[in-house]
């Protein structure tokens, strides 16, 4: 059991590498909030995967803040001494807000496992210690343009390449990614850009041996996305739709997926990031990781989930270098061969460096009981 005394929030900063466009939007800077939770012998990390607009998601990063300062700290506050299996009930009467809860179950639990100098890996049941990366590349204006990441992601090792798309902006782009680069794991992401009527579009793109197409349809329509799967052989990946376990039961059973992107920041922590993997793995249904252009503290915590047994197909878990000049904690670095170590210290592994900290703070508040 142990008791949360306190909990800091910052906004934070970081300037991407280049800009990252989704068919919903570009961003140029990484800016999320960071909670640090401290219990009484402890402190404990958790980056919420909020952006500045809700776009992705129906968060951003001032409804997170809200959340977690009107509710989700006043309840831990009150509940005392609790251990992190508590917390998703706790938090129950917040309805939604994944996001802002994850950070809070998560910093918790690194709080948790730090004072008992566990890994978050081992708690998870790692079943690897290096995991497999891929690389996502956002939209270009150009095909040359596209080309120079692919090339360049693939020489430093990347072992899947995944293309965003948009409607538009398809299936030349991977036409030719495919002529040039016949045997890549490769896959093409839509963040539900397209509609039912576009049926053709996924026909041409089944084609090219694609290990998946991710989430294709708005994100809350799982009974056309099941009848698009019905249509084509490559897989269809929900990620938008998946946020929690029974969303996964519900997409897998009504035949809208085969395949499962986690992201513990979507579905409100690691437990109920656990309880998404165990059912597809129940179902036989393979998962991977995915990523929210996470500094290290997110990254951290990603690389250990990845590492459990039906993680089977390579995630977005790419260094610090392919997202920022500089992260925020010690960077994290792809090996030659295309993995990745999973952090093996107490908790999370990692922390953010003091002086980085204080330079991409925007925003402080710290919340006690
Ligand atoms: O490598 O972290 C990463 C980015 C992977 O493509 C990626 N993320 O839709 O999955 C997504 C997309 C994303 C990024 C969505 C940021 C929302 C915000």
């Amino acid at each position: 059991m142990t008791r949360a005394r306190s909990i800091e929030l910052r906004l934070v900063g970081l300037p991407l590498v280049r800009p990252f466009r989704t068919s919903f939007g570009t961003s140029t800077e990484k800016v999320c909030v960071l909670a640090r939770l401290e219990t009484d012998h402890a402190e404990g990390w958790g980056e919420c995967v909020a952006d500045l607009e809700p776009d992705f998601s129906a968060e951003w990063n001032a409804s997170a803040w809200a959340a977690i300062e009107d509710f989700l700290a006043p309840a831990l506050f009150r509940a005392g001494d609790v251990v992190t299996e508590d917390l998703d009930g706790l938090f129950a009467f917040v309805r939604g807000n994944r996001m802002a809860k994850a950070a809070v179950v998560n910093a918790f639990l690194d709080a948790e496992l730090r004072e008992r100098e566990a890994s978050l890996a081992s708690y998870l049941g790692a079943a690897r210690d290096r995991v497999v990366c891929g690389v996502s590349i956002g939209i270009t204006e150009t095909l040359d343009g596209l080309r120079e990441q692919v090339d360049g992601y693939l020489a430093e090792g990347y072992r899947r390449i995944k293309l965003k798309i948009e409607p538009g902006i398809d299936v030349d782009h991977v036409a030719a990614i495919r002529g040039e680069h016949p045997d890549i794991l490769l896959s093409v992401d839509a963040n539900a850009a397209y509609s039912p009527g576009d049926v053709d579009v996924f026909r041409a793109l089944d084609a090219f041996d694609l290990l998946m197409i991710e989430q294709p349809l708005h994100h809350e329509d799982l009974l056309n996305h099941a009848s698009l799967q019905s249509t084509i052989r490559t897989p269809l990946c929900l990620d938008e739709s998946i946020r929690s376990a029974a969303d996964a039961i519900a997409g897998i059973e009504l035949g809208s997926c085969r395949i499962v992107n986690i992201k513990q920041g979507r579905v409100g922590g690691l437990e109920e990031a656990r309880r998404v993997h165990d059912a597809c793995a129940e179902r036989s249904v393979p998962v991977w990781c995915g990523g929210m252009l996470e500094t290290g503290v997110g990254r951290a915590t990603n690389l250990a989930l990845a590492a459990m047994p039906n993680f089977t197909l390579p995630g977005d878990t790419s260094a610090s270098a392919r997202y920022f000049p500089e992260d925020l904690t010690e960077p994290f670095e792809l090996a030659p061969d295309g993995t990745m170590e999973v952090p093996s210290g107490p908790g999370i592994g990692t922390a953010p460096l003091p002086g980085r900290l204080e330079a991409c703070t925007t925003r402080t508040q710290i919340l006690r009981p």
